[in-house]
């Protein structure tokens, strides 16, 4: 492993500091979950196994149409983004995979890249196309569609494209590719939304036929934005017809912020798992539209909801349940190493919480239709506070305890801001 980026004695001195007060806390815990027959252990261990990836790009400051506002010290290519990750995971023991985006992430070397990820104990993990920027010097814009795109020969580009990530994450020992498209109208009649939706079709079956036999192909639906009046791939219905048609390497991947407000989305997750076509995840959250703000933050009973799914779709299985589990959200006002760490506590803790409901009582009150126990039986490990047995995990993982403590006095960013050059003003999620 190559010297991580916190020294490590900082990381001990910090743990050493507060590890009576946790085993105290998570003692305490163990009795009362003892006392509702769950061994707060086996929690445990369920954490120390589970894992999200974040995205390269979500390691630098993000924006929206209007500005962005750099941080000083923030990642400027993706060494700097693969030494940001390796912050997340030496603290947090929760994130070993990065997702990384094409071409934002190019470099000339990719086993070398795959090397300088693996030295600080990461892989890759999915990689995501981009046909929804025009790059300099591209033959044909994506203005009006990509893979949908009524001229051959965009259409082609965006295949081409598509194939060349799946050949760059070969290299970089990734095992699956995300697909969204901003494809879509922005005028009623722009466009046929029935041909559009089978050029989009045609052209991504040529992009799943060059998947290697191991790998996943995951469709990301969403509902607006680029466009504002229809989607090609706009909701989980289009996003599974496609899926299906596509072939058994195709899945759909359910971004929590690309969703009409209050849209049940724990109740897709159930029928995307039904239908064996639930592939992975981009955790944030939003109150308006796709806000991308940190997982948890606004809404964390839905998260929890969600892992509630997760958690009977592991115990069901059913036609295969393998998602992928990754984090996609954009840093505009915080440091985006903090966030990260903020939002992969979130997600482990709302699936500690979803492994902690008694199933059992569970399913007996749902099927005698008693449904205040049905609820109560879920809202009681809701309401448990499973932060000794996160931070627990994170300490025999060799993380910190106190992450925001540590990385606070590690003065990483400061150091960044000297060493780094500084990224200019700009618009934009990147
Ligand atoms: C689209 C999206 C997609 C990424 C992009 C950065 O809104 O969620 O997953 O490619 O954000
Ligand atoms: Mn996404």
């Amino acid at each position: 492993m190559t010297n991580m980026p916190i020294s490590a004695e900082l990381v001990a001195e910090h743990n050493a500091a507060s590890r009576d007060a946790l085993s105290d806390e998570y003692d305490s815990l163990g009795r009362k979950l003892g006392r509702r027959g769950i061994a707060i252990d086996a929690i445990k261990e369920k954490v120390k196994s589970f894992g999200v990836a974040v995205p390269s790009w979500g390691t630098g400051r993000g924006g929206t149409r209007f500005a962005k506002f750099p941080l000083a010290g923030e990642p400027t290519n993706i060494h700097e983004k693969l030494e940001d990750c390796a912050v997340i995971h030496q603290l947090g023991r929760s994130t070993p995979g990065v997702s990384p985006h094409f071409p934002w992430d190019c470099v000339d070397d990719y086993t070398a890249l795959r090397e300088e990820a693996n030295a600080y104990g990461l892989v890759f993990d999915a990689v995501n196309s981009n046909t929804f920027q025009d790059q300099p010097g591209q033959a044909h814009t994506y203005a009006t569609g990509s893979l949908s795109s009524t001229v051959e020969a965009t259409r082609q580009q965006a295949i081409d494209h598509n194939v060349e990530c799946i050949e760059i994450g070969k290299q970089i020992g990734s095992k699956a590719l995300t697909v969204w498209v901003g494809d879509g109208t922005n005028f009623p009649g722009q466009q046929d939304l029935g041909r559009s939706f089978d050029r989009y079709l045609a052209a991504a079956s040529q992009v799943y036929s060059a998947l290697p036999g191991d790998w996943k192909m995951m469709l990301e639906h969403k509902m607006f934005e680029p466009a504002f009046y229809s989607s090609v791939i706009s909701d989980w219905g289009s996003s599974l017809m496609a899926a299906q048609q596509l072939g058994d390497q195709c899945k759909c991947l359910v971004d929590l912020g690309h969703h009409a407000p209050n849209v049940n989305i724990e109740q897709i997750v159930a029928r995307l798992h039904h239908a064996g076509k639930l592939g992975g995840f981009h955790f944030n959250d939003s109150k308006y539209g796709d806000d991308d703000l940190d997982s948890g933050s606004i809404n964390p009973h839905q998260l929890f909801l969600v892992f509630n799914e997760l958690i009977e779709a592991e115990l069901s299985p059913g036609k295969g349940f393998d998602p992928s589990y990754m984090i996609d959200q954009s840093h505009n006002v915080t440091d985006p190493i903090e966030s990260m760490l903020s939002s992969a506590e979130t997600i482990a803790g709302c699936y500690a919480r979803a492994a902690m409901v008694d199933r059992d009582a569970l399913h007996a009150a749902q099927d005698g239709n008693d449904v205040m126990l049905a609820f109560r039986t879920l809202r009681t490990a809701y309401e448990t506070d499973v932060t000794p047995i996160l931070a627990m995990a994170r300490d025999e993982l060799g993380g910190a305890i106190d992450w925001l403590g540590v990385y606070r006095s590690s003065k990483y960013r400061d150091r960044k801001a000297q060493e780094r050059k500084a990224v200019g003003l700009g618009a934009g999620i990147v």
